[in-house]
């Protein structure tokens, strides 16, 4: 099996000082992956900027040159939580053109799967707004891309982010070509992804939330994963399979609530890449969004790409989630999911 790895170093110019989502993610995972030896056991590929065009499948045109004009002005607050630098257009140019070269890799058979180690991230930007880190939506261009270039039928976005990808399931909530499976803490940022959202019109049923009550864990992940996203995709039957993959869902995450462990984000990239295996020939690629614990996120890429490459056991030296009371109300929930979406 040969993996793909997209990174660049223009990733780091998106300049954040000491925000949590800051250069300091990526540098420290890079560094994580060449010290244990695995960086060479991947075909590394370099990004390329997307095109105006291919922003458009996705975003306004006055939205892409209202960012090229605020950051030329020395860039900003974009909304509460986003800010850009000088050269934030440029990076994030080139964190939508990773997911496509990711994407590409896979569909010319250079890789089987990739994980694009991009940055700023991009699941709540939605068609004419940056949000909650994100400016422009890299998962979302890349599904419209690998159908339009490809000329691919079905795309199934998984985002395991602990936050709602409210930019992604916005733009694709008509669209039956796109589902979007999304777990993430609830309630929570931005708001969005109550399990009576599945989509409209066309898309009704392509838009599947699984909303998480704080504390949570791997077991719940666990079940969300094999009884719920499974099934929904083998129903869908995806020519592709894009992850949003954050790793704030982790215990240790200063941002949320939840209480996953490495271990857990390795099962679940299991999961992925048997559906894909089954479905859609082995047509996988990871693209980074949240995560903020600098050790979590380095090893939590690291033990995805263990398991892309079959790579045998996963190291997980910070363990499970620190023992507390067992949270109820998960059975209810994944009942309720399970008759929305037809699967009883
Ligand atoms: C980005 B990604 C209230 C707090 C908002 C924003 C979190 C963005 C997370 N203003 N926090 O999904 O990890
Ligand atoms: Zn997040």
């Amino acid at each position: 099996m040969r993996t793909g790895l997209v990174y660049s170093p223009i990733y780091l110019e998106h300049d954040t000082g000491e925000h949590v989502e800051n250069p300091r993610r990526l540098v420290t995972t890079i560094a994580h992956l060449k010290q244990t030896g695995i960086k060479e056991k991947l075909v590394c590929l370099s990004p390329r900027t997307a095109t105006i065009e291919e922003l458009e499948l996705v975003h306004a045109p006055d939205y892409i040159s209202y960012i090229r004009s605020r950051v030329e002005k020395g860039g900003g607050w974009l909304d509460p939580d986003t800010i850009t630098s000088p050269r934030s257009y440029e990076a994030a140019l080139y964190a939508a053109g990773g997911v496509l070269v990711a994407v590409e890799a896979v569909m010319k058979g250079e890789v089987d799967n990739a994980f694009a180690l991009v940055r700023p991230p991009g699941h709540h930007a939605t068609r004419d707004r940056a949000m909650g880190f994100c400016i422009f939506n890299n998962v979302a261009v890349a599904a419209r891309f690998v159908l339009s270039k490809f000329q691919l039928n079905r795309v199934l976005i998984v985002d395991f982010d602990v936050h709602h990808g409210n930019g992604t399931q916005d733009a694709f909530y008509d669209d039956n070509r796109v589902l979007y499976f999304s777990t993430h803490q609830y309630p929570f940022y931005p708001g969005t992804g109550s399990v009576e959202e599945t989509g409209v019109g066309e898309g009704v049923g392509t838009t599947v939330n699984f909303p998480m009550s704080a504390g949570w864990g791997d077991e719940e992940y666990q079940r969300a994963f094999k009884e719920v996203l499974v099934p929904i995709a083998k129903r869908f039957k995806p020519d592709f399979i894009l992850v949003s993959a954050g790793f704030d869902a982790h215990w240790a995450d200063q941002l949320a609530m939840m209480r996953v462990s490495i271990t857990g984000f390795a099962q679940m990239t299991e999961i992925l890449k048997e559906l894909a295996t089954e479905l859609c020939q082995g047509r996988l690629v990871f693209a980074l969004e949240g995560g903020y614990n600098l050790e979590v996120v380095a090893r939590s890429v690291k033990a995805v790409f263990d398991i892309l490459l079959s790579n045998g056991t996963i190291d997980d030296p910070l363990g499970k989630a620190p023992s507390g009371t067992k949270l109820g109300g998960f059975d209810e929930r994944i009942e309720k999911i399970k008759r929305v979406h037809g699967l009883v």
